[in-house]
């Protein structure tokens, strides 16, 4: 979902929570959901904040077997309706790419499907966009062979990609920063060197929020001047309040627990 641009988010797939959601992999935010009811209310909350800001949202059965299959956005990476299809970079995530990948083919047909090989790997929430300029994370769960693939696309593509090292205590790019808007990232103090994005197109910004406020860097823009917000990060809320933009709050507190954010949990196309 990161990799697309504003004008481009017309469609999101997403996947509803599993019953086996306390099982999801949880090192980073959360030590793991205790109440997949409430999940469940969240999710379908999301989803219907994304249908309330005219998305078309579609939404694939869960999968108990794979307690982190809600988390569609490391699955697949879909660029200038191009579509890449990562090896996930946790062992136990291999297996749920194939509903999705069935999926955007259907929808996306006639475009380029690459899949990787060998021994790259790569979580779609590594990737963050920025208008037409692409960042990668250097994480525990993408390679060096996983950035590399990547870059092939995007070079045939014509877009830069730049390298970011992500450190030992966060999980994903998309875990640290996101780009309410096509000119701006906002990321949290302390987690990447303040240089770590490289000199932006004019223009361009990254608003540095509070290093606490971490989770709370993690929004959606819309195309309708909406940003999905997750509830409890007041200088998030107000860096968008006076960028003009409308924030629209979703309590995201069990989907936390399993380290995900609110770019996990759809893939735009
Ligand atoms: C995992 O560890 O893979 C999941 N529990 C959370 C994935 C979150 N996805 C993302 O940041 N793009």
């Amino acid at each position: 979902m990161a990799t697309v641009r504003l004008d481009q988010k017309n469609r999101a797939l997403t996947r509803g929570i599993p019953n086996t959601f306390d099982r999801a992999l949880s090192n980073f935010f959360g030590t793991g959901p205790t109440d997949i009811a409430l999940a469940k209310d969240q999710h379908r909350a999301y989803r219907q904040a994304l249908l309330a800001a005219g998305i078309e949202v579609t939404v694939l059965p869960s999968d108990d077997n794979h307690p982190d299959c809600t988390f569609v956005e490391d699955q697949a990476v879909v660029i200038d309706g191009h579509v890449l299809l990562p090896v996930p970079g946790h062992p136990s995530r291999v297996n749920e790419q194939p509903p999705i990948s069935e999926f955007i083919t259907r929808q996306l047909t006639g475009t380029k499907i690459c899949s990787m090989h060998g021994d790259a790997r790569m979580d779609g929430g590594d990737i963050l966009r920025l208008g037409d300029l692409f960042f990668v994370g250097r994480s525990s769960r993408t390679n060096d062979a996983g950035i590399e693939e990547l870059r092939d696309l995007l070079t045939h593509l014509g877009h830069e990609l730049r390298v970011i090292e992500i450190p030992g205590h966060a999980l994903h790019l998309t875990s640290i920063s996101s780009t309410p808007t096509d000119t701006v990232i906002i990321a949290p103090e302390g987690f990447l060197p303040k240089d770590a994005f490289g000199e932006l197109p004019e223009g361009c910004e990254v608003k540095w929020m509070p290093a606490e406020e971490v989770y709370g860097c993690n929004t959606i823009g819309l195309p309708n001047g909406q940003v999905l917000l997750a509830e409890g990060y007041p200088t998030v809320l107000k860096a968008i309040e006076e960028m003009g933009l409308e924030p629209v709050l979703l309590d995201m507190s069990q989907i936390r627990e399993a380290d995900g954010s609110l770019t996990c949990c759809s893939l735009f196309f």
